[in-house]
């Protein structure tokens, strides 16, 4: 999305896409996701937000408070714990919403942890991501 070197990669309205944010704690990924919502939403699209973060204390407040703002739709649950379930159940709601752009925050960590890494490979498993959800413009 970002490397000027590759042609870049642009959702399609009313098609399904979801985008997984991943980088670690501190980059600015809950940021991002609100600010990359809120470009899509003023172009027409119905992006919302799953916040899969359930490492950092306070990560879902923030996303909240961002998306509220912004008026996107967000979602995580309060009593599950498991960022997996999280994920799908998110995901899955804003499927059925018709949403265009899914938007998913994930934990971050301090360092490049491999439990990390299986978290985010798990989550890009469950939530079955459309196959070209996003083609180079
Ligand atoms: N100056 C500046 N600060 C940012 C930017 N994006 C995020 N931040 C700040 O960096 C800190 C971490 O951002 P956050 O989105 O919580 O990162 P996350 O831990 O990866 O979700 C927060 O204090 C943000 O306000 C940016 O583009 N510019
Ligand atoms: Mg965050």
């Amino acid at each position: 999305m970002l490397d000027p070197r590759k042609p870049p990669l642009a959702p399609a309205k009313g098609k399904p896409s979801m985008v997984m944010f991943i980088s670690l704690q501190g980059s600015g990924k809950t940021t991002t996701c609100t600010k990359y919502a809120d470009q899509h939403r003023r172009k027409g699209f119905r992006p919302a937000l799953v916040c899969a973060d359930t490492f950092r204390a306070g990560a879902f407040d923030q996303l909240k408070q961002n998306a509220s703002k912004a008026k996107i739709p967000f979602y995580r649950s309060y009593v599950k714990s498991d960022p997996v379930k999280i994920a799908v159940e998110g995901v899955d709601r804003f499927r059925k919403e018709k949403c265009d752009l899914i938007i998913v925050g994930t934990s971050g960590r301090h360092k490049q942890e491999a439990a990390l890494f299986k978290e985010m490979r798990q989550v890009l498993e469950a939530t079955k991501p459309p196959k070209s959800p996003i083609a180079p413009r």
